[in-house]
């Protein structure tokens, strides 16, 4: 019997790639990761900053060393609309920034005590079913600054955490009211069970990244052409979590308001021998920071049907 999530939401979750579990962060934990968040934007030096921005596009994302040695560091990308043609800042610091990462998860005490020292997250692990000996990996905290907090387009999870086979699955816990006019996510429901990964994230040989098709043009049209539904946009509450299965198509829109929309996410991966971490990620461990297991013990339920 499940003892942190009912069947329902499990079915839930099977059934549309996502869940939002409501409430699951105390008041006081989403304080303290907003205080905590807010405080480490107030505290990091511009000075020595290469005012990376943080760039999403198929033919720009970010590739610089900033970028591609984060994955082991607290690192803070700037907004694109926030850096004029002179390199400098158009906006204070601290409506500059678009998002913190990649090991807060790791290195930052009071977000490692809501991820990996967390028995809340543990229970909706095994309750979930969707891995057996997971990793954490890969945290972030995305601002969405007023006015300029930039779009993320559509896409799914596992294009940029590739394991053969698939086992991407993203927590994201607003740490602020989502709204249509904040940047709130949207779903596309079921689409993790008929949308192909056509491409993938990776560290490019000539250095940069990049992203590698898998599958031809034309079989993306199609495939794309036989996607039903409409997207589905997910209004949250400050401490609600969101569970992302790494094959569901997500995105969200520019942030219009004047309110900015904090929100925390980490994300979990099957260990070998299950799964296969691929070498041209552009998140790698390092010997230093090894991926940490979430869980004390092997999941003994297991439903996700690609790891079966
Ligand atoms: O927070 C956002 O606006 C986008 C987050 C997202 O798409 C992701 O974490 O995969």
């Amino acid at each position: 019997m499940p003892d942190y999530l009912k069947q329902e939401q499990i079915d839930q979750f099977n059934q549309n790639g996502y869940l939002i579990v409501p409430g699951f962060l105390t008041a006081e934990e989403t304080n303290g990761l907003l205080t905590r968040s807010k405080q480490l934007i107030e505290e990091f030096p511009l000075e020595t900053h290469p005012m990376t921005k943080f760039t999403t596009g198929d033919d720009n994302h970010v590739g610089d060393n900033y970028f591609l040695n984060s994955g082991d560091k607290i690192r803070f990308f700037l907004e694109e609309d926030a850096v004029g043609k002179d390199g400098k800042l158009l906006k204070p610091k601290t409506k500059a920034v678009n998002k913190i990462g990649h090991a807060l998860h790791e290195l930052d005490p009071q977000f490692r005590k809501v991820t990996l020292e967390n028995e809340r997250v543990k229970a909706l692990v095994r309750d979930l079913g969707f891995h057996v000996d997971p990793v954490a990996l890969q945290s972030m905290v995305i601002c969405k600054q007023p006015e300029i907090g930039g779009e993320v387009g559509e896409h799914n999870d596992s294009t940029f955490l590739y394991t053969n086979p698939p086992s991407a699955l993203g927590f994201w816990f607003a740490l602020e009211k989502c709204t249509p006019h904040n940047g709130a996510l949207s779903f596309l429901p079921g689409s993790h069970l008929t949308a192909p990964i056509t491409k993938r994230f990776i560290r490019l040989p000539e250095g940069g990244t990049g992203f590698e098709r898998l599958i031809s043009e034309e079989e993306e049209r199609k495939a794309t052409e036989n996607l039903k539904g409409k997207y589905i946009l997910e209004a949250c509450e400050p401490g609600d979590l969101v569970l992302i299965h790494g094959s569901v198509l997500h995105k969200s829109e520019r942030n219009t308001s004047q309110n900015t929309r904090f929100a925390y996410t980490f994300h979990m991966i099957e260990s070998p021998p299950r799964a296969a971490y691929d070498a041209k990620n552009w998140l790698q461990p390092t010997p230093s920071m090894p991926f940490s297991r979430v869980l004390d013990e092997p999941n003994l339920k297991l439903i996700n049907p690609a790891l079966a």
